[in-house]
């Protein structure tokens, strides 16, 4: 098998772990090739540091997408996440058109977390996301973009295994995306993802050990690392089962640590776990 090749979609932020620094190395780690199409270069992302810089890439982004299309590249996945101007969500739009291909297309709905929408989203850009997500093949928002997505307020957000289920049914318009909730807790102690799979219909949870501190960026690694396993065959339980363990992985660790929140998680160290054992250095190589 060939390696697979995924574009991510994402802000560049030096420094807080997420996004693209998360996406670049969770994919290689995995035998993915990640081909970065940046959507802002800030210094910091916008949790939790004042003062970040912040360079719109908007116009760079169909330009990159002519480029590559006259190369003739194609992609495993087209994998989007924190967009960087309301003008970013047609151009998004237009690249998956243009790349979808035969790949899978993930959006992460990045748009806020904790019931609060991120600082630099504005209504028009969440109703645009939302407008995005309907390209998707599967998405992979948190309990706060579902109420985003779903247009209800966050405390209303049914609850419990049963609230869980509906939301993701909810999200799926009417069985043709795939819908991975995130941060779906089934009861005290634990939690993970809420599943509903349009290949197969079905709804089906994952859940382990609840660490009991928020890290910055846990989305992203989440999503990369189910991106990573979806272009290597997982199926979207599979692959969903793999993002929860590898978080819960890296917040052990952070906690652990006691690191800031908003240095994101610790996960350098355990990027070995994304590995798949290699037999010889030549294998799958002809
Ligand atoms: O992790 C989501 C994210 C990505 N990129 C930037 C962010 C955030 C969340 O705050 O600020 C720049």
């Amino acid at each position: 098998m060939s390696t697979p090749c995924v574009t991510a979609i994402h802000d560049l932020s030096g420094f807080g772990r997420c996004s693209l620094t998360v996406a670049l190395p969770i994919l290689s780690a995995m035998g993915v090739q990640c081909c970065p199409l940046p959507t802002a270069f800030l210094s910091t992302h916008t949790g939790g540091f004042e003062g970040f810089t912040f360079l719109d890439m908007t116009d760079e982004m169909p330009k990159t997408a002519r480029h590559w299309k006259s190369l003739g590249l194609r992609f495993d996945a087209v994998y989007s996440g924190f967009l960087g101007s309301g003008r970013q969500i047609g151009v998004v739009e237009d690249f998956i058109r243009d790349f979808r291909g035969d790949g899978v297309v993930v959006v992460d709905p990045v748009m806020g977390d904790g019931g609060a929408v991120y600082q630099t989203y504005t209504p028009e850009m969440c109703a645009g996301m939302a407008r995005l997500a309907e390209q998707a093949d599967v998405i992979t928002p948190n309990l706060t973009e579902a109420a985003l997505l779903l247009g209800i307020p966050y405390a209303e957000l049914p609850s419990g295994e049963d609230g869980c289920r509906a939301i993701v049914e909810r999200l799926s318009l009417e069985g043709r995306r795939s819908v991975v909730l995130t941060g779906a807790s089934l009861e005290p102690g634990s939690t993970g993802a809420m599943c509903f799979d349009a290949s197969t219909g079905r709804t089906e949870a994952v859940q382990t050990r609840r660490v009991d501190r928020e890290f910055h960026g846990t989305g992203d690694v989440f999503s990369s690392v189910l991106t990573g396993a979806l272009v290597r065959g997982s199926s979207l339980v599979e692959a969903a089962r793999a993002a929860v363990e590898f978080v819960r992985a890296c917040a052990e660790r952070t906690a652990a640590q006691d690191l800031p929140m908003r240095e994101g998680v610790d996960f350098e160290p355990l990027l070995g776990l994304l590995a798949r054992p290699v037999a010889s250095p030549l294998d799958g190589l002809s």
